[in-house]
């Protein structure tokens, strides 16, 4: 293993909220991330790099050991599972639910109820677990289309507003989860990169405490 720590962002809505905490926590890129075409960046400090990739693969890179270090949301992490992976730190940023909604006023279906979604082992769980058959429908976006398409009878999706739903004639349901952005660490890294990651870890922390 390199002496160097990579740590994965998530691409999107919570590198936003995740270069500012970052900042806070004495982090900062040595070039501006938005302006630029990289991928890999250096940083001020000499031995933490950033790559930026799109949040589904931020828990692949860091279970495989590609980085040792990642920031996801819990839907995302929820979604491909823990096994690799500690979770130490709550970034308490990008803060949302993970729901069922339908449409407005419908009753949900009692029997075989199709769900689309593009969080499936999350649907397939949370379903199992209510003892409710569903028939789930992997999407990759516009959740919020199916039921009105008839393609389904019920979504799983993020909701922080409602104004998504509400817009398209949807409401909440069922509460999944509470979701925020969270770090992860490789099981790995963090035995045999300890000494470098145990400080990294502490200016996180202490950077999200500062904000509570
Ligand atoms: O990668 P891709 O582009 O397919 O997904 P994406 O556009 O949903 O990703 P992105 O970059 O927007 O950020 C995704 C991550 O941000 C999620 O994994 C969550 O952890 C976190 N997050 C926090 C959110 C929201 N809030 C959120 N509101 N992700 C998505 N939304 C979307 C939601 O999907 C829905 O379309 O916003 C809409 C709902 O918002 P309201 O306010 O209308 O209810
Ligand atoms: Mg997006």
């Amino acid at each position: 293993m390199s002496k160097q720590l990579i740590l994965a962002l998530s691409k999107g809505r919570i590198l936003d909220e995740t270069l500012p905490l970052l900042a806070d926590a004495g982090i900062t890129p040595a070039e501006d991330l938005g302006k630029s075409r990289k991928l890999l960046f250096d940083t001020n400090l000499a031995d933490v790099k950033l790559v930026v990739i799109r949040a589904t693969d931020v828990p692949t890179y860091v279970q495989l050991g590609a980085a040792d270090l990642g920031i996801a949301g819990k839907d995302v992490l929820l979604e491909h599972g823990a096994e690799g992976l500690y979770e130490p730190l709550d970034l308490d940023i990008a803060r949302c639910k993970l729901m069922t909604a339908g449409v407005t006023g419908q009753q949900p279906a009692l029997a075989r109820r199709r769900v689309a979604t593009k969080f499936v082992n999350i649907a397939r769980r949370y379903y199992a677990e209510q003892g409710i058959q569903a028939e789930v429908i992997k999407l990759y976006g516009a959740m919020e289309l199916a039921p009105l398409m008839n393609l389904a009878d019920e979504i799983v999706d993020i909701v922080d507003t409602g104004n998504t739903l509400r817009a398209n004639g949807m409401e909440p349901r069922e509460l999944i989860a509470h979701i925020s952005t969270r770090l992860v660490v490789n099981k790995a890294a963090m035995t045999m990169k300890h000494e470098r990651i145990k400080p990294l870890l502490a200016r996180l922390d202490s950077a999200v405490k500062k904000r509570q």
